[in-house]
Formats: C-alpha cells, sequence, structure tokens
C-alpha cells in the first residue's frame, strides 16, 4: 500500500465568474491551518507550455477555432499539467488544489459546445489513466450573475464571449455531472455572499474529514 494514501486532489468548477479564484485561497487556507501541505494550480495551465496553450485557447483571433483543436489543446494541457506538476505533488503527499480539471471539459466543450462526450470519455482514459479528484466542488450560480461578475472584473476572453444559451447548457452539464458522481462531485450555492459560500465550502470539506 502506498504511504501517500492520504493525498488529496480537489477540484474547484462552476460557469465564468462564480467564485472559483476567490475560494481558492480560502480552501487553501483551510487546509493549511489543518495541517496540510497544498499546492494550487489551474487549468487550462499549471505548466509553461500549459499556460501557452491557455493563451491561444483563451485570445481573441479572426481565425474561427474549430472544437476538436480545442477539446484536444485542453487535454494537451492537462497531459503536461498531470506528468510535471499534479502527479508529483500527489506522489509526494501533497494536497493539489486545482481550478478546473476535466469536469470543464465535460461541461464546455461537452456540453456548450455539444461534441460528442465519448471522445471526451476516451480522451481523460488516455490521458488520465485512473486519476480522478477526489473532491470536486462546483460553484453552482444562475449565468447572470456569474456573468455580471465577472463582467465587473474583465473584458470577456474568447470563450466568455459565448451566449447565454451555451452557458445555461455548460451550467446544466455540470449538474448533471453531480448527479451522475454524487460521491465524489458536490454542488454549492454560489449566488449567496462570499461568506455563505465558503461556510458551504466548509461544511463540505469537514463532512469528508478533509479538514
Ligand atoms: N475551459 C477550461 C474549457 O472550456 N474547458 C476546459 O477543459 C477547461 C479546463 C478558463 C476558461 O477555459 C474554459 C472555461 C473558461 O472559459 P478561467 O479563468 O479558469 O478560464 O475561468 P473563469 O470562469 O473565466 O474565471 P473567472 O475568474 O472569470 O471566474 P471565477 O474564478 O469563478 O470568479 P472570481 O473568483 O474571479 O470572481 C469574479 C468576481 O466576483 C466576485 C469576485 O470578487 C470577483 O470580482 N465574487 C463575488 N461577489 C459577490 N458574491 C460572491 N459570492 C462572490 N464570489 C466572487
Amino acid at each position: 500500500m502506498s504511504k501517500f494514501i492520504t493525498a488529496k486532489f480537489i477540484t474547484l468548477e462552476g460557469i465564468e465568474g462564480v467564485g472559483k479564484t476567490s475560494n481558492r485561497d480560502y480552501i487553501r487556507e483551510l487546509l493549511e491551518a489543518s495541517g496540510k501541505q497544498c499546492i494550487v494550480t489551474r487549468e487550462p495551465g499549471g505548466t509553461p507550455l500549459g499556460e501557452s496553450l491557455r493563451a491561444l485557447l483563451l485570445q481573441h483571433s479572426d481565425e474561427q477555432m474549430s472544437d476538436d483543436a480545442e477539446l484536444l489543446m485542453m487535454f494537451a494541457a492537462r497531459a503536461e499539467h498531470i506528468k510535471k506538476v499534479i502527479q508529483p505533488a500527489l506522489d509526494a503527499g501533497q494536497y493539489v488544489l486545482c481550478d478546473r480539471f476535466t469536469e470543464a471539459t465535460y461541461a464546455y466543450q461537452g456540453g456548450g459546445r455539444q461534441l460528442d462526450v465519448s471522445k471526451i470519455a476516451d480522451l481523460e482514459s488516455w490521458v488520465q489513466g485512473d486519476l480522478r479528484p477526489d473532491l470536486t466542488i462546483i460553484l453552482d450560480a444562475p449565468v447572470e450573475v456569474g456573468r455580471e461578475r465577472a463582467g465587473k472584473r474583465s473584458a470577456p476572453d474568447r470563450i466568455e464571449k459565448e451566449k447565454n444559451d451555451f452557458f445555461d447548457r455548460v451550467r446544466n452539464a455540470y449538474l448533471d455531472l453531480a448527479k451522475q458522481h454524487p460521491d465524489r462531485i458536490c454542488t454549492v450555492d454560489a449566488s449567496l455572499t462570499l461568506e455563505q459560500v465558503q461556510a458551504q465550502i466548509k461544511q463540505q470539506l469537514q463532512d469528508r474529514e478533509i479538514i
């Protein structure tokens, strides 16, 4: 048996502007206060190659990116991220807290772009083997709430420019994932105040005896 059985892979998900970045630091503080070593990372990104792919994925361009190219670039960045960052940290017994992971691909490329989900599942098996997050927290809020918050923060990137019906499909895909995997995916109501959202997150971590 591995001596690193306590290592935990936690991911944060949700549509644009629901508060993933705001709550990432809060979770890291909770983990560290309970004596856990933790790295914080994000997707797409997390490595030099991944961050370069992120820039290509999010920047505006006159040339329309095909949905398949978008999907493959997400998984190319992920392959690098797992090999160079996520798996080494888990193997060293650290917690990994990741802002988005493969559930985002099911939600955005599967739900939003309406790509065949079996393509995503095949890539997930290929790139990740058995690796799945131990806990995924979906911050759930109506699309209008997330977009209003995100709009106050910065100008929309290539994906954020999609219309509300795209994000409604993304949100519904996230909620379906939570129903399919209640053992490892939970939702919190992110439409509430930051303090109320953090109280729900803390409760989820306590219920799973992570903190
Ligand atoms: N993508 C990603 C895919 O399509 N497929 C994939 O496989 C992957 C991995 C990445 C993009 O790539 C796509 C999805 C995305 O479009 P990103 O930066 O990770 O982009 O994601 P964004 O959703 O764009 O990140 P944002 O920074 O916009 O949103 P956050 O992190 O959810 O929100 P945050 O914390 O920045 O908060 C936004 C604003 O709201 C306030 C904050 O202070 C901030 O001003 N806020 C609240 N205000 C009131 N009440 C609350 N409870 C609040 N919580 C936060």
